[in-house]
Order: structure tokens, then sequence, then C-alpha cells
């Protein structure tokens, strides 16, 4: 894929947000360092090693436990005026309770936080990336809505603590994902195989979770701290499978609402809660089935209000897309796809990668920035992942064209749509656990040496590319990116 050249000339406008980002389980290591306590992934990977392609863990990761001031420098070389990284809950309050503050976990986010700011970079905290706490899902995880009693507790020690030097706060990261893989399909922690029930239950105890923590900030800490705080949603872009057929066009909307609906519009639409054609569908499958109520948890008027605006800006992780038909059912079964009557699939035509989820589909983050823009009534939208994954090169072309392609598609949102994206993220800064996919995919923009007991990390062809996008505000030319021709690592 090559973009045509029209556009090429677009600038990003002077306020744009630039950033990388990470995630606590997937860089720090350090898993039962100095009081940390146990998470799920701790105990995932060390009793179910089989779940993980390469059977590895992020025991020790990319040790930035360590080496955070090395990290920020990376961050720092490419000229980005942002750092997003997350928090581990479990590093904070070893039981997921606050009876226990661990100091050491103070101390460390606070001197990372600190490396931050004397380096003129902007963190950008996520107080959740998927990390819950043992303790917690001993409790029942997120299937337990008590479970947003104790976000809410950690979040307030979290402000307190860091919210004097912390500006922007993301509270969850990716409620779809941890619910649909972690208690639908099971492919992620904790590992819970109950599609059409758990990540229901899940989703509504992420988005209480959320609310409260919004509006305990609001009501506490925004007067005197001066932040903001949204939160990280995903989705894939969905296109009608057959663009001509008015019942495939329907359906590919309403998988959208399914998908990116389902944590979006209770937050960012003008009337809240769920998206209707969702309650709607899942309502009538689970009368068909013969329950006496829907799968789908309900909100009362009150939990309704108190998530509808919820959320000073739109953080949003895309990577790909999928096409949607339209499949009409009586089906007894209760996974989303079911529930939503549709079949998913990928285009023949698509430039794949390593990772069998992600094709490269640029016109997809054009078309779903516009769909945020229509249904939600143009939100501040921060770009708070995008990336793809290889099997780590230095001399990564794929990596390189892919942000070309996408960040182009970006600039047309922003100028010929009046799209409101005010910020762009790169996942990853360095390569680190990719969940699953263990050390096997990689997303950085740096490379790091995971059989090197030091974890050295070294630049990648993407991150000069990055650093120019960022000081010229326009997508640079390849030619004007330094690298050697011969670079076969
Ligand atoms: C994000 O998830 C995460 O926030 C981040 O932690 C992660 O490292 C990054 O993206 C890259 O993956 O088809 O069963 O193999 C992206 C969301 C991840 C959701 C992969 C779909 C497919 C799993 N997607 N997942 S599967």
């Amino acid at each position: 894929l090559t973009p045509d050249d029209s556009d090429l000339d677009l600038l990003f406008p002077d306020n744009f947000m630039f950033s990388s980002a990470t995630a606590s389980y997937q860089i720090e290591g350090a898993w039962n360092v100095s009081g940390k306590g146990e998470n799920i992934w701790d105990r995932t990977t060390h009793e179910h090693p089989e779940k993980i392609l390469d059977h590895s863990s992020g025991d020790v990761a990319c040790d930035s436990y360590h080496k955070y001031k090395e990290d920020i420098k990376l961050a720092k070389s490419l000229g980005t005026p942002m750092y997003r990284f997350s928090l581990s809950w479990s590093r904070i309050l070893p039981s997921g309770a606050v009876d226990r503050i661990n100091d050491d976990g103070i101390r460390y986010y606070n001197a990372v936080i600190d490396e931050c700011i004397a380096n003129n970079i902007t963190p950008v905290v996520t107080l959740f990336h998927w990390d819950l706490p043992q303790p917690l899902q001993d409790l029942g995880g997120f299937s337990n809505e008590l479970i947003a009693d104790y976000f809410e507790d950690y979040a307030d020690v979290v402000y307190k603590n860091f919210g004097e030097k912390v500006k922007w706060w993301i509270t969850l990261n990716e409620p779809y994902t941890l619910c649909q893989e972690g208690y639908g399909n099971g492919a992620k922690a904790p590992l819970v195989v109950a599609e059409g029930r758990a990540n229901y239950l899940c989703g509504h105890t992420m988005l209480k979770s959320h609310a409260r923590a919004y509006r305990l900030y609001e009501k506490k800490y925004k007067k005197s701290q001066q932040g903001k705080v949204g939160i990280s949603v995903n989705s894939y872009c969905f296109w009608p499978k057959d663009q001509n057929n008015v019942k495939d066009v329907e359906a590919s909307d309403r998988f959208q609402n399914f998908v990116l609906g389902w944590y979006a519009h209770p937050i960012f639409s003008q009337d809240g809660d769920y998206p209707p054609v969702m309650k709607e569908f899942i309502n009538r499958a689970s009368e068909r089935q013969g329950l006496r109520r829907s799968r789908l948890p309900t909100f009362n008027a009150t939990e309704i209000d108190m998530l509808k605006g919820s959320a000073d800006f739109f953080g949003f992780n895309t990577y790909s897309s999928r096409l949607v038909a339209d499949a009409p059912n009586e089906a007894d079964g209760t996974t989303m796809v079911e529930d939503a009557q549709v079949v998913v699939s990928t285009d023949a035509s698509w430039e794949k990668t390593i990772a069998p989820w992600h094709f490269v589909v640029p016109k997809g983050m054009r078309r779903v920035l516009n769909w945020i823009k229509r249904e939600y009534n143009n939100p501040q939208v921060f770009i708070t992942e995008n990336g793809y994954p290889d099997a780590g090169v230095h001399k990564d072309v794929g990596r390189v064209n892919y942000y070309k392609l996408y960040l182009l598609e970006v600039l047309r949102a922003i100028h010929h749509d009046n799209c409101a994206v005010i910020g762009y993220t790169a996942w990853s800064l360095m390569d680190n656990y990719e969940w699953f996919y263990g050390y096997a995919n990689r997303f950085g923009l740096f490379h790091v040496d995971f059989k090197n007991p030091d974890r050295p990390r070294t630049p990648k062809m993407s991150s000069e590319f990055y650093k120019r996008l960022v000081a010229t505000k326009k997508i640079p030319d390849e030619s004007d990116i330094p690298w050697p021709d011969d670079d076969d690592t």
C-alpha cells in the first residue's frame, strides 16, 4: 500500500498533541518486588503458561521498574510533549483495597512522574490497563458490581498522591477488550468463558467504575488540581460487507454500536445509557431464550445521569477494520455476534500483519473518526493508541508505512471532515509483553532485546519517522528518514 500523494502537504494543528504509550504489566516487570501484590496477569501467566503463545510472562518484561529513566529519555528523544503509561493497581494497593498503601508503589510512580516533568514531558496516566489485583478477582473481578467501590477508592488514593502533578487521566483502558476477551471468549486474564453474560456484566461494572472515578475527581479534586479525566475506548472500524446491501449497511452500523457504542453511548451520547439498538437486540434474544430478564444489565436513572458526560475527552484506540454482514438468526447462542445478528469477516485484499487480528486498512481510521463525530456530536478525540505489529526488526518499513497511511487519514479527518481530533499516540514506545502473544509480536518504536538481562533498547527506523513527524507536523518523506539500506537486523 502506498498513499496517493494528495494531502501529503497537510499539517497537524499547532496545538496537536503527539505521544507514545506503554502499560504497567507490559513493561514494568518487578512483579513481586517491594511489596507489590499479585495481579490477574501474574496469576494467569504463572499458572497457565500454555495460554501464552511463547509461554512467557511479564515477570521481567522491559524491566522498566528499574529502567524508567531510560524509557523517558527515549520518549524525550522523539520530541513528543507527552507520554502515556499506566499504574499497577497492585503495586499501589497490594490487596486491591485501601487498607494498606504500599509506600514503594507511591515512591515509584512519583519518581516516574517527576522524571517526565523534569524532561518537559506531560504524563498521561491510565489508572487501569487490565492488571486487576488478584484478591479482587477472587471476589469475581468485574463480574461483581462492587468492584466499582474498590475502583473509586483506588482512584482516590491515586488523585490524592499524584494529582498535583498529573493533569491528564485515563480511568480505564479498553473496557471492550478486557470484557470481551477476559470474560467472554476467555483469551485473556482472568480466562472467564461466559460470553453473553459475564462480558456484559463486566462492561456494566467497568462503566460504573469509570463514572465513579470521574465524579469523584469532579467533586473532590478538579477545583484544586485542574486536570482532565477521560477514558480510552477501542474499536475496529466496521464496514458493510456489501456496500450496496442496506441490510449489511445497517448491520455494520449496529455492530459498531455493539462494540464502540457499548462504552461510548452511555458516556458521550445526548441520551446516555446503552445504545438503543444494543438493548433491543439483546433484550429480544434473551426473551426468545425464555429468560425473564435481559442478559444486558440495566442502569437506573441515577446511573444513567452519573455516566452521561463523564469524560473531558474521548480517548480512542484503534488498529484495524472488519467487514460486517447481516445474519438474521433465531440462535439460542449468546455470543455478541449472535446477539447482534451479524457475521464478521475480513477482506482478502487487506494487507496482513504478523498478528492474525491485525490488517492494514488505513481508510478505516477516517471512517471511524467520522462515525464518532456523527454519533456523539464531534467530541474532542485523543487517539490514545494506534500501531503495527511485526517480529521486531530494526528497519521496520511495515510500521513506517502503516503510520504514514493511518496518520494521513487522521489529517484528512481533521482538515476535510472537521473531526475534532486533538492528539495522537503511537502504541508503543518500545517492544513489550504483548499479552497472549508474549514477546512474539512487537509494536515498539524502539527495539528491546528480551534475551539480554539488561534489556537494551535500540532505535528502529519508525522512531526516526516519528521524530520527524513530531518536529515538522507533517508526514515525512521516506527519503528524509536516515537509515542504512543494508540494515537487516
Ligand atoms: C491494545 O489492544 C491494548 O490496549 C494494548 O495493551 C496492546 O498491547 C495493543 O493494543 C496491541 O495489541 O483475535 O483473539 O487474537 C488492542 C485490542 C487486541 C483487540 C487483540 C483484539 C484480538 C485477539 N485488540 N485482540 S485475538
